[in-house]
């Protein structure tokens, strides 16, 4: 809370509601690991949309939303006008059995600094925006964080809405079933200059014991779908030397992938996902399809990381003699932030005397897709033990009041407070 300086015209954060509306919204969707399930364009995503909404209007802001389904609480400035907008955003939608608070915490708290604004009766000088970007986590759209991907114009609408999910049902069919499909052009509302509050969803700041996260940048990510071809065949006949083993070339990469990534030091490979045809205890696997998703700071070693997964899958295709090809699903190049938003950021945790140290995110963010039309940074706060992803994601009241307060910090100072 902004104490002692506090008079009636200073926004106030009220962090009591904004925990209250984290667990509101964290209890859409729960599901039977103790996480909650929200995939993107679902009904739950519906019913989560639907709560945010109500809490926008309820915080007097004006409500707007575009044809990818993202949604926009605004306040208005001093001119009335759109442009030159400070957006706060992230996203709601969640992975498979996800904590409560990747993505929500930034959403509901760029909420809690409008609504602040709107109670102290203070008008910004520019236009505040909150936004809730659509497919953030590509679970079940790929790539992830298509909703700002689109609205900073690095995918046309068109091809968006024409993604499929694992069941063929598109983009645009999933945003007109739950009526989503907004009015508004993407790309109808680019601010000036953007920010994302967000738990870490790694380990470092829980084991420096830092409170605050000064985010430099986000790495960049290379997601991958690779389709193995061999041969079905009997378990209990085939001998070994005889078998073109879909399920065995598959573990062949996954294993590899591991090497890479611990020779390459900071490159990250996980395979996520993985489905074998028929799917028999005793057929030895004719297909396997799964998914690749490679990380690293740098561009290029994740580009000498994507080259010696094909040379590595060439050589699995001959020695196994199986078919492989693979289809790549997402490349986003590092981003590094506003060098001076950062220092806005790292000065105002200071000031409030929280201990922070700076960081480039390990995860994606919509953070990384705005950076290349705004100025841009990121907040962090400790994810307790660095889980995230996971029903046991948890970040402390005392960390996210913080958080919070850090983040109507830099708006105050960005708007000349
Ligand atoms: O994959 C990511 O890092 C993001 O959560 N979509
Ligand atoms: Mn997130
Ligand atoms: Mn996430
Ligand atoms: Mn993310």
């Amino acid at each position: 809370m902004i104490s002692g300086e506090n008079s009636v015209s200073r926004p106030v954060v009220r962090s009591d509601v904004l925990l209250g509306q984290i667990d509101s919204l964290a209890s859409v969707g729960l599901d039977s690991s103790g996480g909650r399930t929200r995939l993107a364009l679902s009904e739950s995503d519906k019913a989560g949309r639907d709560m945010v909404v109500r809490w926008m209007e309820e915080a007097g802001l004006e409500v707007r939303m575009d044809r990818i389904g993202n949604l926009f609480g605004i306040l208005r400035g001093a001119d009335g006008g759109l442009g030159n907008a400070l957006m706060i955003g992230s996203h709601i939608d969640t992975v498979i059995h996800a904590g409560p608070y990747d993505g929500c915490y930034g959403v509901l708290s760029g909420l809690a600094v409008l609504r602040a604004f709107r109670e102290a009766g203070v008008v910004p000088p520019r236009p505040l925006v909150v936004a809730a970007f659509t497919n953030e986590e590509g679970v079940r759209f790929q790539p992830d964080m298509l909703g700002s991907l689109v609205a900073v114009g690095g995918m046309p609408l068109g091809e968006a809405l024409d993604i499929t999910d694992g069941k063929g049902c598109t983009v645009g069919e999933a945003l007109a079933a739950i009526g989503c499909s907004g009015g508004e052009e993407p790309g109808f509302l680019l601010p000036s200059g953007y920010l994302e509050l967000h738990v870490e969803q790694g380990p470092r700041l829980d084991a420096e014991k830092k409170r605050i996260g000064v985010v430099e940048g986000v790495q960049g990510i290379s997601w991958w779908r690779i389709t193995i071809e061999g041969k079905a065949n009997h378990a209990g006949t085939t001998p070994t030397k005889l078998r073109h083993d879909a399920g065995y070339a598959a573990a062949l990469v996954s294993v590899f992938l591991r090497g890479l990534s611990l020779s390459a030091g900071t490159t990250l490979a996980t395979v996520g996902t993985i489905d074998f045809e028929p799917g028999a205890v005793n057929v030895i696997p004719s297909k396997a399809v799964f998914t690749v998703d490679l990380r690293d700071p740098d561009g290029e070693k994740l580009t000498e990381a994507e080259k010696r997964l094909a040379a590595f899958l060439e050589k699995t295709a001959f020695e196994e003699g199986v078919g492989i090809s693979s289809e790549h699903l997402v490349r986003f190049e590092p981003v590094v932030f506003d060098r001076e938003l950062v220092q806005a950021v790292e000065e105002t945790a200071a000031s409030k005397g929280l201990s922070s140290m700076r960081l480039v995110s390990g995860a994606g963010h919509d953070a990384q897709m705005m950076a290349r039309v705004c100025r841009t940074a990121m907040i962090f706060v400790p994810s307790a033990g660095g889980i995230s992803h996971s029903p046991e994601e948890h970040t402390s009241g005392e960390d996210l009041a913080a958080g919070v307060e850090v983040l109507l910090g830099v708006v105050l100072r960005v708007l000349g407070f």
